[in-house]
């Protein structure tokens, strides 16, 4: 079979790409731990409210500065719709629903997670500039969608 010169040219650049490709991509996965967030804590979304620990939603202090916020996402809020939290202070968010997909972006930041019933959803954010950041819902969920906000408060 004869293969033109160029036509080999050129599947070997694609064939140097897609090795390329892959070793980036398995050193990033598994020398690097860079894993999609993905396969999340599971829970029943029906028991949501009763179980730990977001049978108590809110804010849990794990160390100094470093906390914990364990929120749910509903048609149409979040509870808890407020949080204070002091500036500097390292936030674990542990959000999901307790009815359908809901968002959860952090505007003006990177956080930015969809809440699917039965799943746990988590994000780590450093806040270093004080200021009231907005959390919305930026997946359509129903009637009342516009409504759903909560409010960061970093002091
Ligand atoms: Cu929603």
């Amino acid at each position: 079979m004869h293969i033109h010169k160029l036509e080999k040219i050129w599947l070997t650049l694609g064939g140097i790409m897609l090795a390329a490709f892959l070793i980036v991509l398995t050193i990033n996965a598994f020398a690097m731990g860079n894993t999609p967030p993905s396969d999340l804590q599971q829970i029943d979304p029906t028991k949501v409210d009763q179980t730990p620990p977001f049978d108590k939603p809110g804010l849990v202090k794990i160390s100094d500065n470093e906390y914990d916020l364990n929120m749910i996402g509903y048609a149409f809020g979040y509870t808890p719709a407020q949080v204070e939290i002091p500036k500097g202070a390292t936030v674990h968010f542990h959000v999901t629903s307790r009815d359908v997909m809901h968002g959860f972006e952090i505007a003006g930041t990177d956080v930015n997670m969809m809440l699917t019933p039965g799943l746990v959803n988590s994000s780590t954010k450093t806040f270093n500039e004080s200021g009231t950041y907005l959390i919305l819902c930026n997946e359509y969920c129903g009637a009342g969608h516009q409504l759903m906000a909560a409010h960061l408060v970093v002091k």
